[in-house]
């Protein structure tokens, strides 16, 4: 028995909402910061204008399967085992703690943000949470490193597959019950910079982003990076689950980095005046590189001109720009940013079609409005 579970949520145990609705996330979601999906919710951009370079708790974007469990770190384990592992060991919250931390500043982003644009952009429907841009953050994470734990769990030198596995309740899709979140990590990621997290922005772990543990994995798209950890099996042969064999995949390969992605810090339709000059203000990041530049076009990209770097980003996370815009007259525009990374990765006009949506690194048109 697994006594580290308490309070699990169920259907019963759903948090209300001020507003007399129920969700399976517990920590307010105002509209004003927050667009609901279901058991998720995206950030609103123009929640993300005049903050610095991390995403505070409260707005930070939650990506639930099923709902936020509140978990006791007295009575709760993480429990290292499997045949990778000679000295298979469970750590207390204390141990955690008490263990040397790192702190690394990087974005979590699902693997479907941006997915609505699929339909919007190129006329063909992608299944799944229809994100626009606001499925990403990023913050400051403190932890241990997993690869001090799976070395004190005495990983051996055959081990290929770290499975780390979450609490929340078991997931049920069309039907079929796929058992606990759960995706595998290759052991070479897993020894290089995985962190098991217990804070976020200086705080805590909230608990819709973990409590009391979840992994953070640089670059990697949002479900390697599970919360509320448990459980995390180390094997010398490949451990598959359904999120890396079913989901989360293209083609023959399950997804691992993210690719580039750039937008501005504006209202969805924000609105401007004619006849004077604006300041815009955008991030872009990408999951295999530092951004190295940023442009910006109001005229369907006839014509680009640089965004400014106002604050860098170390790879995994993001850059903050600005460019100023006069809107030469009334009417309707689409904005559009593009960024390149130092690998050369960019954002193309397109983005080859897949049925669940990943992926989405086009150029995205941001609809605005200027009025006289
Ligand atoms: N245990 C567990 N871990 C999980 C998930 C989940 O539903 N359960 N969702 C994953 C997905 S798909 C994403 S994008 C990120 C979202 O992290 P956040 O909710 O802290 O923003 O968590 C990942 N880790
Ligand atoms: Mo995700």
């Amino acid at each position: 028995m697994d006594t580290s579970r308490q309070a699990l949520c169920t259907l019963g145990d759903i948090t209300p909402l001020a507003g007399g609705g129920m969700s399976p996330i517990v920590k307010p979601l105002p509209p004003e910061l927050f667009v609901v999906h279901g058991s998720c919710a995206e950030t609103r951009w123009e929640a993300m204008r005049g903050l610095g370079y991390h995403v505070p708790n409260d707005r930070f974007f939650v990506r639930n399967h099923t709902c936020t469990p509140l978990i006791d770190a007295s009575t709760w384990r993480l429990r290292l085992h499997g045949s990778g592992l000679r000295a298979p060991r469970s750590f207390t919250y204390e141990d955690l703690l008490a263990l040397p931390s790192t702190t690394v500043d990087c974005a979590i982003e699902c693997a479907g943000n941006g997915r609505s644009f699929f339909a919007s952009q190129q006329g063909r429907r992608a299944s799944g949470t229809p994100w626009r841009l606001g499925g990403i953050g990023v913050a400051r994470w403190r932890g241990v490193p997993l690869s001090t734990l799976l070395d004190l769990a005495g990983i051996s030198g055959d081990a290929v597959d770290v499975l780390p596995t979450g609490l929340d309740p078991e997931y049920v899709d069309n039907g079929v019950n796929l058992g606990h979140v759960r995706r595998p990590i290759p052991v070479a990621k897993a020894l290089d910079d995985v962190l098991v997290a217990y804070e976020m922005n200086g705080e805590p772990l909230p608990p819709d982003h973990g409590f009391p543990a979840r992994l953070v994995v640089p670059g990697w798209i949002g479900i390697a990076s599970i919360k509320w950890l448990g459980d995390i099996e180390v094997s010398t042969a490949p451990l598959p689950s359904p999120w890396s064999t079913e989901t989360y995949r293209l083609g023959s390969e399950p997804l691992t980095t993210q690719v580039v992605k750039s937008a501005f810090e504006l209202p969805w339709n924000a609105t401007f005046q004619s006849g004077r000059a604006h300041v815009l203000y955008g991030r872009s990041w990408s999951g295999t590189g530092r951004i190295v530049r940023v442009e910006v076009s109001a005229d369907h990209g006839r014509s680009w001109r640089p965004a400014r770097i106002r604050q860098d980003g170390p790879a995994g996370g993001w850059t903050l720009w600005d460019v100023e815009w006069s809107p030469p007259e009334a009417g309707t525009y689409a904005l559009n940013a593009r960024a390149v990374d130092d690998t050369g990765a960019g954002q193309p006009l397109r983005t080859p079609y897949n049925t669940m949506g990943y992926l989405f690194g086009g150029i995205v048109d941001h609809p605005v409005t200027v009025v006289p």
